[in-house]
């Protein structure tokens, strides 16, 4: 089949394939057969929707080529070592816009859409997104997705397809509601399931010893039920390249649709609860962000998805004449976090029971298997199951946990033999009172490498949670900052900004982000700065018109648009800004004709539903706006907006606006962010604290071209061990003192003088976050930021330097430098005849 972007020659007659072509002929043509066939309906009476379904299709059959070409040759070829990127949470976004940029067909099939006679707006618009993750790692496992795919290094993501993905965020009262998401209520056009390549997955039940044929005694597990797992694929295609992987995403089902045996003897309700518990299992994304919760049904989840995917991948092995001892000559499976660290004891499992391996063979398979990134610095995310709930679930995991602990701690005695609390730390169970599983330690044991996802993160977990393991193994170690994808984050979602790139610096810019570099000449170029200045007003605009259109606030698109959007969480301190915002209103209100410049804060975030106070946080932010955007004093030099519901879809329309991005978490707390990736690449300022990623944006961007503040990561251990005092501070800045009591003086809380206390105590009677040590240089350097605002042309120079020197943060970097120094794995470069 063709792969090539040729529209009819005038004048010749050209049969054109209705499932490859890929001009816009061919296109209308296949929309029309789509709408007829899977839709049943012509276009005349066809609904947007129908629309919407009929391009989908269209696009997906001109995916599939793509990618079952290119795994019918890289399975069969066994010097070819494949990805396998297991992660609990892919955020993926909308397919339609992402898949049109890979193909390079965006403006073809517009105008197909449009002469059939329908708005392509609409039909973009009309894609429920996959919500399948909560924040920063989901959304870091689909931009590795795409740069696996544009880097043609053949790689599949294995994950689950859940039914509910992260919640729909309403505010009703300036309170955060949550919605269920119901995303696959009209249809996903995207996916193919695959029900012959179910596989089961067993639980429960208990072990037991046994003789083989020759009389060698050994373990077996007896379990209790079964569920079975079926995949479904979504192509990820690659951008203006000819492979394609795909994500495989595990649903639950229950083994037969009804129990019959106890149907028969009566029990309708076992047989029908059997079902459903069996269902339950891929039912709901847990909607924690960094927050570790232990419920039985997410530790089903993680072995369930872990479960099926090594069989998934062993079954491939195998089918192509493999050996499972060389298992990992096939695949080199990155485990996104510890959600699916079970698989190390998984993997054992089916080596040692299934394919009948001897223990050394087993392990050394595995530990050159899997590889190991951590995303958390935070205490609470770390996961640790209780044994007994383990071991009811997994007996048969937990005896090799058991077993991969006693011989690693003999290796440590051996290595460390004066050293008795080493051995406590480093063992797989952890026994402090309660019993429990340490995930991260299986992760650590089981991997050959483990990697940070900035350098700073790098260096603490060195320093801090992981230093025995360096002690033990100094060279596992690993730094791979993230990444972004330019295709979804500039090239789709900033259409101008991509255009004037291209224009002056040519077109190959999103695959090799670097090249931004020649753009630098231009930020002193007056006339390139104009024309990038008018990108950046239309992007206002449009999220103006959008901010408008949903919740009602009129924000002036030339004033400064100031934005925070990330989980809501206390360690991001978005209450931070909020104080900031406060001073600037008290600024206002002590002396109405104060020099202020306008600006619109711009708030966006979910909120764990049982986190309290990110519940409350949100309720704050919202009071604030409610009380700044109608103040007559503030005469609209300030607005407060809080937008809900953020997810990908909406995520686009902002980065591209954004003046100023707040990238203010206390340091040693933000792993990376990738949020600040996006707006830096997309021209705006960051104001930031030394953390995460925000150090090497600095780095690259220029310490002149950034508004850094704050503690650095050692100066806030430093001031924690100093008996940090918040109320001194407190008691000697007087902005600081005023904004603190306004917060209690109900005027925000219809005269309730209790309901932010949670909040305020919080900073003044402890203050984990040291907002308040942060607080003086975060507001002189938010001054700062406001003079520079007012040379608009300084501003612009700095903007432009920023996105000229973001290439590092392609994420097609880090996926090259996993491949190089993690995944030992080359591009296949796939031919289409
Ligand atoms: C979520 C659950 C458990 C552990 C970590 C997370 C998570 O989302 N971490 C975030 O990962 C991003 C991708 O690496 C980082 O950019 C964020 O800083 C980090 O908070």
């Amino acid at each position: 089949f063709l792969i090539n972007n040729q529209g009819l020659e005038s004048g010749k007659m050209k049969m054109c394939n209705i499932r490859t072509g890929l001009d816009k002929a061919c296109l209308k043509e296949a929309i029309i057969d789509h709408l007829f066939y899977k839709q049943g309906c012509e276009p005349e009476g066809a609904s947007i929707n129908d629309v919407y379904l009929a391009v989908s299709y269209a696009l997906r059959d001109r995916l599939l080529h793509h990618g079952l070409k290119t795994f019918d040759a890289v399975l069969e070829d066994e010097d070819i070592r494949l990805v396998s990127y297991l992660s609990a949470e892919f955020l993926m976004g909308p397919q339609l816009g992402a898949n049109l940029i890979d193909l390079n067909i965006f403006d073809e099939m517009r105008q197909a859409v449009t002469e059939l006679g329908f708005d392509f707006k609409l039909v973009l618009e009309q894609e429920e997104e996959p919500g399948l993750g909560n924040g920063g790692l989901g959304r870091l496992a689909s931009c590795y997705m795409d740069s696996l795919a544009s880097l043609e290094i053949p790689a599949i993501g294995y994950g689950i397809r859940y039914e509910f993905g992260i919640f729909d965020q309403e505010i009703k009262d300036g309170w955060q509601v949550e919605i269920t998401d119901k995303w696959l209520r009209y249809g996903n056009p995207w996916e193919i399931a695959r029900p012959e390549s179910s596989v089961n997955v067993y639980f429960g039940g208990y072990t037991e010893q046994y003789s083989n044929e020759i009389g060698k005694v050994l373990r077996r597990w007896v379990p209790s039920y079964v569920v079975k797992g079926i995949p479904y694929d979504t192509s990820e295609m690659g951008y203006k390249v000819a492979s394609c992987n795909f994500l495989r995403l595990w649903k639950s089902e229950a083994i037969e649709s009804f129990d019959f045996s106890s149907f028969n003897h009566g029990d309708y309700y076992k047989a029908v609860m059997d079902k459903i518990e069996s269902e339950n299992i891929s039912k709901i994304l847990y909607p924690n962000d960094e927050l570790y919760v232990g419920k039985q049904l997410r530790l089903k989840q993680q072995y369930f998805f872990s479960s099926c995917s090594l069989q998934d991948m062993m079954r491939m092995h195998l089918e192509n004449q493999g050996k499972p001892q060389d298992f990992h000559k096939k695949w080199a499976i990155q485990l996104n976090d510890t959600h699916p660290a079970i698989s190390v004891a998984e993997l054992m499992r089916i080596l040692l029971d299934e394919c009948k391996l001897d223990w050394k063979t087993a392990w050394e398979t595995t530990q050159q298997t899997f590889s190991y990134t951590n995303h958390t610095l935070l205490p609470e995310a770390l996961e640790k199951w209780p044994l007994d709930l383990f071991k009811a679930l997994l007996p048969r995991l937990l005896e090799i946990i058991y077993e991969i602990n006693y011989r690693f701690l003999e290796e440590v005695k051996r290595r460390f033999p004066e050293d008795n609390n080493i051995l406590s730390r480093l063992s797989l169970i952890e026994e402090t009172g309660s019993s429990y599983v340490r995930m991260a330690n299986l992760a650590c044991v089981g991997s050959y490498a483990i990697n940070g996802v900035a350098s700073l993160h790098t260096e603490l977990l060195k320093k801090n949670i992981l230093n025995d393991w360096v002690s033990m193994y100094p060279d596992k170690f690993y730094n791979i900052t993230n990444g972004i994808t330019p295709r979804r984050f500039v090239v789709l979602s900033n259409p101008g900004l991509s255009k004037l790139i291209t224009k002056n610096i040519g077109d190959t810019w999103p695959q090799y982000l670097n090249e931004l570099k020649k753009l630098e000449p231009f930020a002193y170029d007056a006339n390139f700065k104009e024309q990038f200045r008018q990108v950046k007003i239309e992007n206002k605009r449009i999220l103006s018109s959008v901010i408008k259109d949903r919740i009602g606030i009129v924000v002036n698109p030339s004033s400064m648009f100031d934005v925070q959007v990330k989980r809501i969480h206390e360690y991001k301190r978005q209450h931070l800004n909020v104080l900031h915002i406060l001073t600037l209103y008290l600024r206002i209100k002590s002396n109405p004709d104060i020099e202020i410049q306008p600006r619109t804060f711009i708030f966006w975030g979910k909120a764990a539903p049982g986190y309290f106070m990110a519940k409350l946080l949100i309720k704050l932010i919202n009071s604030v706006g409610n009380l700044v955007n109608n103040d007559f004093d503030v005469r609209d030099r300030i607005k407060v907006v809080f937008f809900p519901d953020f997810n990908v879809k909406n995520a686009q329309l902002i980065y591209p606006a954004a003046d100023l991005s707040e990238q203010i978490s206390t340091s040693g707390k933000e792993a990376s962010g990738t949020g600040n990736m996006k707006f830096a690449l997309n021209g705006a300022l960051t104001i930031g604290t030394l953390d995460g990623a925000n150090i090497e944006i600095r780095e690259e961007v220029g310490y002149e071209n950034f508004f850094l503040f704050g503690l650095t990561a050692s100066q806030v251990i430093e001031v924690k061990q100093n008996n940090y005092d918040p109320r001194f501070i407190y008691e000697n800045n007087m902005e600081l003192n005023a904004v603190i009591k306004f917060i209690n003086s109900g005027i925000l809380s219809n005269g309730d003088r209790n309901l932010f206390k949670p909040i305020t105590d919080n900073l003044l009677y402890g203050d984990p976050y040291l907002l308040l040590a942060d607080y003086p240089l975060y507001i002189s350097c938010q001054d700062i930021v406001a003079e520079t605002w007012k040379d608009k042309d300084k501003w612009n120079t700095m903007a432009v330097l920023n996105v000229a020197r973001m290439g590092k943060f392609s994420s097609d970097r880090s996926i090259n430098d996993y491949c190089e120094n993690i995944w030992k794995v080359k591009p296949f470069k796939l031919k289409i005849e």
